[in-house]
């Protein structure tokens, strides 16, 4: 059992600098239904969260990506020579570490670059990888990826661009091509991406994994409060607000909400007082799953062709490997 009390309290400037952010939080909850970006989970606080979230027994994204990972990456890798893994939304690196190995075992690894926009947690993965890695070079890179990649100007190619766990799955389809289409534009002929997706399956067993026992992932979902507390100075009580997860059958997706347990005001600095009636809620996070087609549509806008589609049919979840079209 994860023990909550041990993932210390939120403490300011652990992410990205976002001097856009009061602007995003406003048009959030000025909407008819509220809604703010997931990325506002991760600072220190919620990226250990989410690794808790990762070793839950319902959450079965990580391990079946795992058990592909062990599968196929010495094969791949070995096939692609590549020299430079680029890794969108990195956070601990635990996976990543399975395509290192592979990398590190053709004798042609050059360079990791962990992208992420929980700053102090992405500085942490990377000097614990500098230890385990000695040869490599490890240029973390902090940026939020719906927006840019950070790059650095020189990484040795043939490359690999990573994005694990279905991440994917958390942008809605104008802005996941958009990231799609923002790695296929860094890409040269002979790189390859990887990319992680959760598939359509059963419901029960799918929102099982976003309502854990243990309350786990619902204090993932508030965390969302104290990082708005935190970085914007507003007066959020989490308390005052309920997880809820559910599957929407129609869109494939799961939703996250956060919902007002009474009628309150809550007060952000800057943009005055946000009124809340009991039941309302904020949408937090969608978690999209997919099938071949719809991967196959996403790819398609992005400039992207499916060129590897390893799956494991007992608990559905795909790794994609893409090259440009
Ligand atoms: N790839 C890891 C972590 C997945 S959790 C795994 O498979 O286990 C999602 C990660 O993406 C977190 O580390 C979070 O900080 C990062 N992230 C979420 N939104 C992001 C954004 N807009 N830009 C950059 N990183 C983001
Ligand atoms: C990071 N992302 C892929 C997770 C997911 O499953 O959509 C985030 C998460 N939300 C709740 N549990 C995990």
């Amino acid at each position: 059992m994860p023990n909550l009390a041990r993932i210390r309290a939120t403490r300011p400037l652990e992410r990205v600098p976002n001097p856009g952010m009061l602007a995003e939080v406003a048009a959030g909850l000025a909407a008819p239904q509220k809604e703010l970006s997931p990325k506002y989970f991760y600072d220190q606080r919620g990226s250990e969260l989410f690794e808790a979230i990762t070793r839950l027994p319902e959450y079965y994204p990580t391990r079946t990506e795992r058990a592909l990972l062990e599968g196929w990456m010495p094969e791949l890798m070995a096939q692609l020579g590549t020299r430079t893994l680029i890794e969108l939304g990195a956070g601990n690196a635990e996976k990543s570490r399975i395509i290192l190995d592979a990398m590190r075992a053709t004798g042609l690894a050059e360079l990791y670059v962990p992208i992420d926009v929980s700053a102090t947690f992405l500085s942490l993965t990377a000097a614990q990888l500098r230890r385990e890695y000695p040869g490599l070079t490890v240029e973390p890179a902090i940026a939020d990826i719906s927006v840019e990649l950070n790059l650095p100007r020189r990484m040795p190619r043939p490359a690999l661009f990573a994005f694990l766990g279905g991440t994917i799955g958390n942008f809605y389809p104008p802005a996941a091509i958009r990231l799609l289409a923002r790695v296929r534009a860094a890409m040269e002929p002979g790189d390859r991406f990887l990319m992680g997706v959760d598939l359509r399956k059963d419901i029960a067993r799918i929102e099982a994994a976003y309502n854990d026992s243990q309350g786990v992932t619902a204090e993932f979902n508030r965390n969302m409060l104290l990082v708005l507390n935190h970085e914007l100075g507003a007066d959020f009580d989490p308390a005052a607000f309920e997880h809820r997860a559910f599957y929407d059958t129609v869109a494939h997706r799961i939703e996250m909400h956060l919902v007002s347990s009474r009628d309150q005001v809550v007060e952000i600095p800057g943009l005055g007082p946000v009124a809340f009636t009991a039941g309302e809620s904020i949408r937090t996070e969608i978690s999209a799953k997919y099938d071949r087609a719809s991967v196959s549509a996403l790819f398609d806008a992005a400039g992207l062709r499916i060129e590897a589609w390893p799956i494991d049919p007992a608990t559905p979840f795909g790794l994609v490997v893409g090259a440009p079209a």
